[in-house]
């Protein structure tokens, strides 16, 4: 089951559920009861609390009708880093003066989490994702997101994109912040997987396209089972110490890194697909 935030032309922001290319409205804000897409999510049992929310009259609005929103409410965006051998392998070659640093995060026990965007910064299908006019070497991160309730609990899953600066992450990495932070740097969706409803990681696949002028000039991919850690592994280590009362999102950082010769432009069309969550497509500024 894919829940989405959606806004038809014009109107307000709704919550709904994404089948078979139709989206279905779960129900009217102005009543009492779930609103948000985070009520629904965060609910005891989100499946059930989505069908009790259907209208069985209800024929639903062609996706292409509808503008897709990030399916994100209050939530701080986290995340993990170097997860995977060629993120690790990646940043080694980047940040020569700081190789050992990405080596000793790959194998450690704590892993590597950092803050990563909030709401505002985000953005949603179709959008604009952008790169910094102080940067030379840029990448989008296709990552598999985790949507995690405020008791820790892994409730979904989504598509992130961790636009990163590869030229100042590689200067020094005390300037990561930088590198990864900035508006537009991170981009979720198109809809929120039930995690009820998601096959087993290793079955989850990861694909990374990226096109200029209409020519494809990167694809591609990595499989879940090559991530170094768990999600309950990274999931137990963001919550030590931490709270998160409107709930969380996690990026489990990057398998696919394009190669070093690589970067991206203005225009460039992004499409990251992640099997049983769709396609989050977004174009560079
Ligand atoms: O160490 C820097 C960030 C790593 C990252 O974002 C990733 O591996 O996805
Ligand atoms: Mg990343």
């Amino acid at each position: 089951m894919q829940l989405c935030k959606f806004q038809r032309t014009p109107g307000e922001i709704e919550v709904g559920v994404l089948r078979e290319g139709r989206v279905y409205s779960l129900g009217n804000r102005k009543t009492d009861g779930p609103k948000t897409l985070s009520d629904f999510l965060h609910a005891a049992d989100p499946v059930a609390l989505v069908a009790a929310h259907l209208d069985a009259s209800d024929r639903g609005v062609p996706i292409a009708d509808v503008q897709l929103l990030p399916p994100v409410d209050q939530q701080e965006v986290w995340a993990a880093g170097v997860t995977y051998k060629r993120s690790q392998e990646a940043r080694e070659r980047e940040s020569a003066g700081a190789a050992r640093f990405y080596d000793l995060v790959y194998n450690a026990e704590r892993p590597e989490l950092f803050f990563k965007a909030t709401p505002r910064r985000v953005k949603g299908p179709d959008a604009a994702v952008r790169i910094r006019a102080d940067s030379r070497w840029n990448v989008p991160e296709p990552e598999l997101a985790l949507v995690v309730s405020p008791q820790m609990k892994i409730v979904g899953y989504t598509i992130g994109n961790d636009m990163s600066s590869r030229d100042i992450e590689g200067e020094n990495p005390l300037y990561l912040p930088q590198a990864k932070v900035y508006d537009g740097s991170c981009s979720l969706g198109p809809v929120v997987t039930l995690a009820a409803t998601m096959p087993p990681p290793e079955r989850v696949t990861i694909r990374l396209t990226i096109a200029r002028a209409g020519t494809v000039v990167f694809d591609g991919s990595t499989s879940l089972s090559a991530m170094k850690r768990s999600f309950e592994d990274l999931v137990s280590w963001l919550g030590r110490e931490n709270h998160f009362p409107d709930g969380v999102i996690l990026l489990t950082g990057t398998g696919i890194v394009p190669p070093d010769h690589f970067t991206l432009e203005r225009g460039d069309d992004i499409a990251i697909e992640i099997s049983d969550i769709g396609t989050l497509r977004n174009w560079v500024m």
